[in-house]
């Protein structure tokens, strides 16, 4: 083992080494089968095309809690003598894990990586020290941040939401800590700054101003987009829709809720979307129908990688491993031209049941090869051009002259009236549903 593989005094992650490509015949589970970062596909290299992340939140601060039980793993750093001790160590914990997996980006909520003061200006210090150590802890190892963000949900006075609380002085704790972790992410060279509304919504509309809270939201986000540009942040902003959870409503439902909310307050030129597979199932969508509406709209910004589980409708987080879901995605990705400084954040967590420590790597193993494998096989369906033939044929009576005139928005109610009466009842066309479904599972499995 190189000892160049972890910092600091400690190693965290004994007796695993720096996970490499080792190809499908390998029956090593510490290797990637198909993530082979310098293998070109379609003109990039894999990693160009996945610039993988790591979650700070659930791989370093998450113990297997949930709501009828204590967490399951005891972590080594953990145990500082004080938060800021341990806080520390989890940086060093986060660059041994991140290098020895071999992965180029990580993300972090301010809260994750630093704790909270017991005054805005303690967590202001507490934040910009441990920003330091990341900072060097970057340069050394050549890791970069996708993206930060501002945790506005935990601490209890965040319980009627962050930046549309009903109670000002919240909103201005909620500007603070944007602020700050606005900072932070440029301190830390961050190509992207995400807003997940934690608890941007509300429980009742009896006791709500939505209305309101609607206008503040939209006020907030514009002030934190001028203070980003003022301070030099030339990435991307970027909202995650979420319909539910911890809210009963919650104000970014899905993709076309956020579109529209950006571009009715004049937000679309900075903001895009970052799109997490499972919320997209918890409204109600698929991922794909998702990214799909913000490549429509020109504002696909990142993702967040996972999946949820089909027998109940929570955010489970699970580390993503379907390869139909993932083909899915990458189809789109791929049709789209690409992420552009955007990702695939692994927002998902090992099991609580998971208490091996390289349980973490064989999770993050898992969902690098699966979007590695998505990456070739929608590479195969996008060159091989069957799938869009396919569905240009559907449109082809669009080539028409009146049809023409039609999307030119030359024609009226009553000139499509004239048509119909004047033509004979349209033939049916088949959708083709299950000659498409088919053609996908003979690349997946030829
Ligand atoms: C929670 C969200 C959160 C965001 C970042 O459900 O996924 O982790 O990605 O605040
Ligand atoms: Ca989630
Ligand atoms: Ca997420």
């Amino acid at each position: 083992m190189s000892r160049s593989l972890f910092v600091g005094q400690k190693e965290y992650f004994p007796g695993i080494d720096r996970i490499a490509y080792e190809g499908p015949g390998s029956d090593n589970p510490l290797s990637f089968k198909a993530y082979d970062q310098t293998r070109v596909v379609a003109g990039k290299t894999m990693e160009e095309h996945l610039r993988f992340a790591v979650a700070y939140w659930h791989t370093f601060c998450g113990g297997g809690g949930d709501p009828f039980g204590p967490g399951t793993r005891n972590y080594a750093w953990d145990t500082g003598s004080t938060p800021m001790d341990s806080a520390r160590m989890k940086v060093d914990a986060a660059f041994e894990f991140f290098t020895k997996l071999n992965v180029p980006f990580y993300c972090f909520h301010d809260r994750d990586m630093a704790p909270e003061g017991d005054s805005v200006a303690e967590s202001e210090a507490n934040l910009q020290t441990l920003v330091g150590l990341a900072k060097e802890r970057q340069d050394a190892s050549g890791m970069r941040l996708l993206w930060g963000t501002a945790n506005l949900f935990s601490n209890p006075r965040y319980m009627n939401g962050g930046a549309t609380n009903p109670n000002f002085p919240v909103v201005a704790h909620a500007g603070a800590q944007v602020k700050a972790a606005l900072e932070a992410t440029v301190a830390l060279g961050g190509q992207n700054y995400v807003f997940w509304g934690g608890r941007e919504g509300y429980a009742s509309l009896f006791n709500t101003d939505t209305k309101r809270e609607l206008e503040h939201f939209a006020c907030f986000l514009t002030m934190a987009r001028d203070y980003g540009r003022s301070i030099g942040f030339e990435g991307t902003f970027l909202i995650e829709p979420k319909p539910m959870e911890p809210m009963y409503h919650q104000y970014d439902v899905d993709a076309q809720t956020v579109i529209g909310f950006l571009r009715h307050h004049g937000l679309d030129q900075d903001f895009k979307l970052n799109i997490e597979a499972n919320h997209a199932t918890l409204a109600g969508h698929s991922s794909e129908h998702d990214l799909q509406m913000c490549v429509d709209a020109g504002m696909l910004g990142s993702i967040d990688a996972n999946r949820g589980n089909p027998q109940n409708g929570w955010d489970t987080d699970q580390f993503p491993t379907n390869m139909y879901d993932c083909v899915h995605n990458m189809i789109v990705v791929l049709q789209a031209g690409g992420l552009g400084q955007g990702g695939f954040n692994f927002d998902a967590k090992i099991r609580r049941e998971s208490t091996d420590l390289e349980d973490l790597f064989l999770g993050h193993i898992g969902g690098m090869d699966a979007y590695a494998r998505a990456l070739v096989i929608a590479d195969r369906i996008v060159s091989d051009g069957r799938l869009e033939e396919l569905k240009a044929a559907r449109y082809a009576s669009f080539a028409e002259a009146d049809a023409q005139r039609f999307e030119a928005g030359e024609l009226n109610l009553s000139d499509l009236r004239e048509i119909a009466a004047n033509n004979p009842e349209p033939a049916l066309e088949s959708g083709k549903q299950e000659r498409v479904e088919n053609l996908i599972n003979d690349y997946m499995f030829s």
